[in-house]
């Protein structure tokens, strides 16, 4: 890489203030430190530079140092763990967002998948559902979930990296795209991206019911670009993902059911939970709407309510 003019990379990797980049017209990362005044400016964010980020290089005694992180077109964030109320950043720049989720181990969960949706929804990135582990459940029960996202219009693969089906649908969903990977631990996020790109390599392992929770398998974001075209993050396992930002009035609307039913509530400003003329018990009850992303909703609304304030 010439040493004069900055040059734009994608950052590839965030560790602390290093990070890997990927300059452009080049086929090897390689590490660059994040500059101070990045960090003063980071504003609510735990950290200001995040995977999928463009950035400017310029060249220095160490390496190469980042100047300037370019507007992102989209941010996939979540609210940072623990106490820290900070807004984490996943992946930027994203044209898709796939949530992988399994039967067997760790279950099936809608709480998570649902919340993913949702922060999904709100931060505007197009998602995908990928049902993994499908050796692991009798069809009846893969079915019932299945239905549940169709309904919605997401699409949605099922696979089993194991018995390696649904494979090529899930090369062609990422191909040509860049997209993250996201869901709980153990689900088979990494085992699908070996098959994607056998030169990859990456590490998976089983999760046994004595582990520790808090361990993960893969230990940080990575994106990788396919030779298919398209590039693809893999994530740490989440353990509890909560939304960052969403105002409390405005969940409903990345619920896309309860925003279609809720026309017809009786008050426009219905949030579903017991207000006269709400039409979403009788929607429920007609098998329009699943009682398991309501539930979900529903604690995720009390959670934005206790965050931000009542609606
Ligand atoms: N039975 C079965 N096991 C699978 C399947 N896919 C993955 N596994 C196993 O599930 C375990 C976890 O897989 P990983 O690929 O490490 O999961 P991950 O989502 O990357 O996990 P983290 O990196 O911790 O987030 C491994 O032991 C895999 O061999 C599948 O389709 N069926
Ligand atoms: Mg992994
Ligand atoms: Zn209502």
């Amino acid at each position: 890489m010439s040493n004069s003019a900055p040059s734009q990379a994608t950052v590839v990797r965030v560790d602390a203030r290093q990070c890997d980049v990927l300059p452009d017209g080049h086929q090897e990362a390689c590490g660059a430190h994040v500059r101070g005044r990045i960090y003063a400016d980071r504003g609510s964010d735990k950290v200001p530079v995040a995977v999928g980020d463009r950035v400017l290089l310029s060249p220095s005694s160490e390496g190469f140092v980042i100047d300037e992180v370019l507007p992102r077109r989209n941010i996939f964030c979540r609210r940072a763990a623990g106490e820290d109320s900070r807004r984490q950043l996943l992946a930027t720049n994203v044209d898709q967002v796939v949530l992988v989720a399994c039967f067997g181990t760790p279950p099936f969960s809608s709480m998570t998948t649902d919340r993913i949706l949702a922060a999904a929804s709100f931060s505007d990135i197009p998602v995908a559902v990928v049902l993994n582990k499908t050796d692991r459940a009798k069809p009846q029960k893969i079915e019932k979930i299945a239905a549940t996202y169709r309904n919605l219009g997401i699409p949605l693969l099922l696979t089993s990296a194991a018995q390696e089906i649904g494979i090529e649908e899930f090369k062609s969903l990422l191909k040509g795209k860049i997209s993250v990977l996201y869901g709980l631990s153990g689900v088979g996020k990494s085992s699908l991206l070996n098959l994607v790109e056998t030169g990859l390599g990456l590490r998976t392992r089983e999760v046994s019911a004595g582990l520790k929770s808090g361990r993960h398998t893969t230990t940080y974001a990575r994106l990788y670009p396919l030779p298919v075209g398209g590039s693809v993050v893999d994530t740490p396992g989440v353990r509890v993902f909560r939304p960052y930002g969403i105002p409390p009035l405005e969940l409903r609307l990345h619920f896309p059911e309860l925003a279609s039913a809720g026309k017809s509530c009786h008050y426009s400003s219905c949030c579903h939970r017991g207000e006269p003329g709400c039409v979403v018990p009788e929607a429920i009850a007609q098998g329009r709407i699943a009682p398991s992303r309501h539930r979900t909703y529903l604690v995720l609304l009390e959670e934005l309510e206790a965050e931000y304030g009542p609606t």
